[in-house]
């Protein structure tokens, strides 16, 4: 291994030339770059995303309660297009103050709630629907401990093993090797957890799956940084198995295109207003 030439300055600096990937977007500083309202649309729930990992875990969550017959769970889907600084605008900061997508808006309240952090708005709306989110105490405090699990553990897949194996300008071995162990650590956790239950929880689909799904899905099917093959991710068998069962689950496949902006045309739904959008 080469020793870094590297020494920290007494007191980090900011110097927005240094690029990289994202560098566009990035900046150590919090709250709106320039005034723009969001956009309202005609149902009471608003949600301003992308379909990212972190954005299509609302949006399967609004399909699969839209699929159980929840009619008051339509919603409006706008593009917040990352890559553009959109999270940057003021009406989209005062949805989220953390300038990170998904950020939901209820105007079905009075004043309207807003929600922020993927989390969040699952708890927020499988409460709001009575669905997805066990009510006996023991059983919701699994659901919520997986949730939260996804919560913390993902910032070391995506912000970790992801940032340093697929964008980093240049391969460093320390940092992948510890986000890999880390990563493969957290696979092995699902695996065994998954060993002998159907889903996440238990035999009931709830908030958990989808929230881990779009993650640990993604990757044991190698779409997550190419890095199939160097995560051997075929030996999580039940996770795979798992993921390969709700891949399959028509508001899933639905949720996925929401607010989607690339890949093959028939996939891409960049704004949703109606159920005829996704049709
Ligand atoms: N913990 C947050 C993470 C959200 C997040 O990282 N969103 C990313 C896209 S997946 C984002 O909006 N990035 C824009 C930026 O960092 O400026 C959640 O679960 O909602």
């Amino acid at each position: 291994m080469t020793k870094s030439s590297y020494t920290p300055p007494r007191v980090w600096e900011w110097d927005p030339e240094k690029g990289g990937r994202f560098a566009n977007i990035n900046r150590p500083t919090a709250g709106s770059t320039h005034e723009k309202e969001l956009p309202v649309g005609e149902h009471a729930l608003q949600l301003y995303s992308l379909a990212t990992p972190n954005g299509v875990k609302v949006t399967i969550l609004l399909e699969e309660l839209l699929a159980l017959g929840k009619q008051e769970a339509e919603y409006d889907a706008y593009l917040i297009n990352i890559n553009d600084g959109d999270q940057f605008g003021s009406g989209f900061v005062a949805a989220n103050p953390n300038s990170k997508i998904p950020a939901l808006v209820d105007h079905g309240t009075s004043p309207p709630t807003r929600v922020f952090e993927s989390g969040a708005i699952l708890v927020y709306l499988a409460e709001k629907f009575g669905a997805f989110l066990p009510t006996e105490p023991s059983a919701r405090a699994e659901c919520l401990s997986w949730l939260f699990w996804q919560m913390g553990s993902a910032p070391y897949l995506g912000g970790g093993f992801g940032h340093f194996y697929a964008y980093a300008p240049e391969k460093l071995e320390y940092p992948i090797d510890r986000f890999a162990l880390e990563v493969k650590r957290q696979l092995d956790v699902l695996d065994r957890n998954l060993a002998d239950r159907r889903y996440i929880c238990g035999d009931e689909y709830t908030i958990a799956d989808m929230a881990i799904y779009p993650w640990y899905g993604a990757l044991v099917f190698g779409m997550l940084y190419d890095a199939g093959e160097f995560l051997d991710v075929k030996s999580y068998e039940n996770v795979v198995r798992w993921a390969s069962e709700i891949a399959e689950r028509p508001a899933v496949k639905r949720g996925q295109r929401v607010n989607k902006a690339w890949g093959p045309e028939e996939e891409r739904v960049p704004e949703r207003h109606a159920a005829s959008d996704l049709d």
